[in-house]
């Protein structure tokens, strides 16, 4: 048997594909190749940079799909089904909208692989494939699967390793896809398997892709403890609230930790409140104790925010550019404040009729990246698309580049890191450039 898996891209600017040149190894693909029998043939095509060979002979087609690519992995179901082969889709986005899903494929996966995949496999060989299965979301690569990173080979990804510690979060943000998805449940992996995953592959620059590895402050602990020995470093994604814990603060420097995607989302308290943003709002006040931690400890932070709250305008998103550049965050996104199907956010926007492109932006010809999906309450949608785009633009300046640059304890703390800081830089800026006016899908 021969299982072809697909990893889709965003989208393209007319007939041109977008190939993002930030991309990085596509962990899920690795796992569900890890969880298949080793007599099984396995393929993989990355779509955001390499054709997808439709005519080579498979016997059943795995995509993994997520918001921004679902229109594009619906193509290429499309595609396949016209020539007879057997797609079964899965992912955030699937499990969030099955119904939808289930249109476009001969069978769905709704929640986590290791669960049910020995079963998907098994139908496939029978050609008795279901319409459905479920897979409860829970410990990441349970019983030691490893994922089969030979398949990343050769196929232009950035040089880090990524690697998953836990999965879920305990938090609630009104907008968070992963809050549904895992039900503020929080799931972690043996920390023996993590390592021997760690040792058994080349680099020493981890990303760690939970969805908050702080979630869980004494299993964190536990994690760094481990780390310290392998001499590896490491970036994640990790809550504000994290920097309450001056022992965990310092864990994390000794274990090699680099710096996190932080959620800062807003500097509107009122804001974070409507958000549900809990990890940012006790004692409040302005973010200054935060990051006067961040910065002791050395962290090249990822300052992300969402831009379009009820209470935002153009000029409080321009303040927001103010904050990051006063306090020097290494790298900063600003992220348009988006209704992902399934989220509280969806749904008080649909209930107060807000949501523009019929409700399914991902699906809309019309729809743009990085423009405003809903009426935002103090300006108009393009009012918000532009203010976001400005602040895009801003932060990526030359001159805010060097600004952010001189941070003593921070991006100068080593050559690799300066190196880090101006590579990233400049592809961020770029990528930020390219993504412009990207449409999702390529037809
Ligand atoms: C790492 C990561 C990134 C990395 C990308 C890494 C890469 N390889 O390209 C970076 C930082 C670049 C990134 C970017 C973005 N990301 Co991101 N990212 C993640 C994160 C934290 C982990 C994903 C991961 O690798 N997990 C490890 C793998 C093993 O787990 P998994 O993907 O969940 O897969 C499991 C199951 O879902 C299932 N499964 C998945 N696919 C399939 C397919 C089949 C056939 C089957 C059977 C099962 C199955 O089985 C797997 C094993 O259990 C997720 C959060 C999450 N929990 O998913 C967000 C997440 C996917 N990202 C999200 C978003 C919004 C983005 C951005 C749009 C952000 C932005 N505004 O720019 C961008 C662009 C995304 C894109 N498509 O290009 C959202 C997506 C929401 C949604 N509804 O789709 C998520 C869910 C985060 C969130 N808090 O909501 N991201
Ligand atoms: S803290 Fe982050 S991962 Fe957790 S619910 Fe909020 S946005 Fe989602």
């Amino acid at each position: 048997m021969k299982l072809t898996l697909i990893k889709p891209a965003i989208g393209s600017h007319g007939r041109n594909r977008y190939v993002d040149g930030g991309r990085m190894e596509p962990l899920m693909l690795g796992v569900l190749a890890g969880l298949t029998p080793p007599d099984v043939e396995v393929v993989l095509y990355d779509d955001r940079m390499e054709p997808i060979p439709y005519d080579e002979t498979t016997d059943l087609v795995a995509i993994t799909v997520e918001t921004y690519t679902a229109r594009r992995a619906y193509e290429i179901a499309g595609e396949y089904r016209m020539r007879g082969v057997p797609v079964i889709l899965g992912g955030m986005h699937v499990a969030l909208l099955p119904g939808e899903a289930a249109g476009h494929a001969d069978s769905i996966f709704v929640g986590d692989a290791e669960a049910g995949w020995a079963q998907v496999i098994a139908d496939a060989r029978r050609h008795r494939l279901q319409s459905r299965y479920h897979g409860a979301p829970g410990v990441a690569q349970s019983a030691g699967v490893q994922p089969r990173r030979d398949l990343y080979r050769g196929k232009g990804y950035l040089p880090v390793s990524l690697i998953q510690f836990s999965r879920g979060c305990r938090f609630a943000c009104n907008f968070c896809a992963v809050s549904q998805y895992f039900d503020k449940r929080h799931h972690l992996r043996r920390i023996d398997e993590v390592v021997a995953e760690i040792e058994s592959q080349q680099r020493s620059f981890l990303f760690f892709v939970d969805d908050n590895i702080a979630t869980n402050r004494s299993a964190l602990k536990e994690l760094c403890h481990a780390l310290i020995p392998l001499k590896v470093n490491w970036i994640s994604q990790a809550s504000l609230d994290v920097t309450r814990d001056g022992e965990l603060m310092g864990l994390m420097e000794r274990s090699g930790c680099w710096g996190n995607v932080m959620g800062f989302e807003s500097i509107s308290p009122q804001s974070l409140r409507d958000a549900k943003k809990s990890p940012n709002i006790p004692g409040f006040s302005n973010y200054q104790r935060e990051v006067a931690v961040l910065r002791e400890h050395g962290m090249q932070t990822w300052a992300a925010f969402t831009l379009g709250h009820d209470h935002d305008t153009a000029l409080s998103i321009a303040a927001t550019v103010d904050f990051a550049l006063r306090n020097k965050f290494s790298f900063a996104a600003y992220n348009l404040l988006m209704p992902y199907p399934g989220t509280p956010l969806y749904r008080k926007l649909e209930r107060e009729k807000r949501l523009l492109f019929d409700g399914k932006w991902w699906l809309h010809p019309d729809y743009r990246i990085n423009q405003a999906a809903f009426v935002p309450a103090l300006m108009s949608a393009a009012e918000l698309t532009d203010a976001c785009d400005a602040a895009r633009t801003r932060y990526n300046s030359v001159g805010a580049m060097l600004q952010r640059f001189t941070g003593l304890r921070i991006n100068l703390r080593s050559v690799a890191r300066a190196i880090s800081f101006w590579r990233y830089s400049l592809l961020f800026r770029r990528e930020v450039q390219k993504k412009r006016g990207l449409r999702f899908g390529l037809r």
